[in-house]
């Protein structure tokens, strides 16, 4: 062995194996990072990195990065990575903590994007006391808009939008968010550190590996706030700007821990959640009618036959669009298929346009948006029009009118144009004009046994009346459908 202390260690310069290898970005950047020198965010990513690997916990880590700098968060984690809205971070990592259960969940937030937009979102997530870890940085503006006042913005400090300077008058205190939270039940463990000089850093290091490790075992909400220099929107060189967090920022914004129940919690470990139900006792459990449940009419589909139906239905406010869709929807469900239902329709009640996009198929649907159907059932021309381009080369457009406008005829997409509201009339109500249409897709379709459909429309249209009379609605706009073949 050497007698000199230093010759038994082995120095490693390696970026941390949290990290990408290789940043992406355009060529002419490639060789620096998004971050200006002397900006907090990189030293933030560092500790984080660090945290992750000495935890070991890189596998099961996933990072939730809002809007502002915290932005390119997936540029450099090799980690499970989700982008979120701005401010809403919290409300994300509480989904993915809650659904994935073990995982350690980050939410890495600016204080613009943490206190003024998502300022509820932090609030409620810390009051639930989810298990995430909020990483908190704090450099007192909104630096990636390029320097307005944000809620942490000091008294007296010049941005763009506090010329003269932050006035308690005016634009309130300073926001102290780690004080606030430290007030409610539910936190494990909050701490504001500091990036002002290399003690500072040290500790806030300590900080965020022991907000993972709290997160990693399970033990609630943490959150460390980080005063964080940003030298460019501050305009300040790189060391002005750290000694401005040390000597400045640090009179508003006390360090220290104001929150810690750490070995509270490691005594008396959450219970484990309930099993959650088996899926057949949820109808009892939320106390729905057997008459509400599917019939389950499945043995009649052919096992082997792809299905993949994407119809888009328009038309106005009170014509039936959301209901034709429901039916067709719920019929498939009777039928044992994937089915998604999504409408969109104006504030007004009727009148306005409305529209709905429907999806059945055998495999998981994977987005319930219908961009290119396949069916396009336009219940008036504005309708048309408004979708006519979307559908599908081998697709149908069928559409209530005696006349196809043709400027709207596209090579590869079939047309059935009739005055399908004239033709209801004949069934008894010319309102059933929406079941007419849906005999024809039916047919068209061909995929869902007659069962499902009876089954959907007793579910859905409780007046035995209706349902007749959508019953003959619905055989018309079969026959419709054939002739129009034949
Ligand atoms: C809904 C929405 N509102 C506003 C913006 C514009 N915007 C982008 S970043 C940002 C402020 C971010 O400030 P902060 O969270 O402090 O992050 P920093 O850039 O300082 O790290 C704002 C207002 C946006 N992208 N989305």
């Amino acid at each position: 062995m050497s007698s000199s202390p230093v010759a038994d260690y082995t120095v490693v310069h390696a970026k941390s194996r949290s990290f990408y290898d290789r940043y992406e970005r355009k060529t002419e950047l490639q060789h620096q990072t998004h971050f200006c020198p002397g900006c907090g965010h990189g030293i933030v990513h560092k500790m984080i990195a660090a945290a992750i690997d000495e935890l070991g916990v890189q596998d099961r880590t996933i990072l939730v990065g809002p809007v502002g700098c915290s932005v390119f968060t997936y540029y450099y984690f090799d980690v499970g990575n989700v982008q979120a809205a701005h401010g809403r971070a919290p409300a994300v990592a509480t989904a993915v903590s809650r659904s994935l259960p073990g995982s350690v969940v980050i939410s890495y937030q600016g204080d613009g994007d943490l206190c003024a937009i998502g300022s509820a979102e932090i609030l409620h997530a810390a009051n639930r006391g989810e298990n995430i870890a909020v990483i908190f940085v704090n450099n007192a503006i909104y630096s990636m808009t390029g320097g307005q006042a944000a809620p942490t913005t000091l008294l007296g400090q010049k941005s763009t939008t506090t010329p003269l300077g932050r006035k308690a008058a005016t634009e309130g205190y300073p926001l102290h968010v780690s004080e606030l939270l430290a007030t409610l039940q539910a936190p494990v463990y909050i701490e504001r550190v500091g990036l002002g000089d290399n003690k500072q850093i040290a500790q806030t290091a300590r900080a965020i590996r022991r907000a993972l490790e709290n997160q990693a075992r399970g033990l609630g909400f943490s959150l460390v706030e980080v005063l964080s220099p940003c030298p460019t929107i501050w305009e300040m060189s790189p060391v002005e700007a750290q000694h401005w967090v040390r000597e400045t920022m640090e009179k508003t914004f006390p360090l220290g821990v104001f929150r810690d129940q750490t070995k509270e919690r490691l005594a008396a470990p959450k219970p484990e959640p309930a099993p959650s139900p088996a899926l057949d006792e949820l109808p009892r459990i939320l106390g729905v009618a057997d008459a509400d449940l599917p019939e389950g009419n499945a043995h009649a589909l052919d096992a082997g036959q792809t299905i993949d139906l994407q119809v888009r239905i328009a038309g106005f406010g009170g014509q039936g669009v959301l209901l034709l869709g429901e039916v067709l929807a719920e019929a498939g469900l009777d039928a044992g298929l994937e089915v998604s239902w999504l409408p969109s329709y104006g504030p007004e009640m009727r009148s306005g346009t409305s529209n709905c996009h429907v999806r059945l198929a055998r495999e998981a649907i994977d987005s319930p948006l219908v961009s290119a159907p396949n069916v396009l059932v336009a219940m008036n021309e504005p309708s048309l029009r408004k979708f006519d381009q979307s559908v599908r080369r081998g697709g149908w457009v069928i559409f209530d009118g005696e006349e196809f406008p043709a400027d709207c005829r596209r090579e590869g997409v079939h047309v059935l144009a009739l005055p399908f509201t004239e033709l209801a009339n004949g069934t008894g109500d010319k309102r059933a004009a929406n079941m007419v249409m849906l005999g024809a897709v039916l047919e068209l379709a061909g995929v869902l046994p007659e069962a499902s459909i009876a089954a959907a429309l007793r579910r859905l249209i409780r007046n035995p009346r209706w349902v007749e009379l959508d019953e003959r609605a619905i055989v018309l706009g079969r026959q419709l459908f054939q002739r129009a073949l034949a």
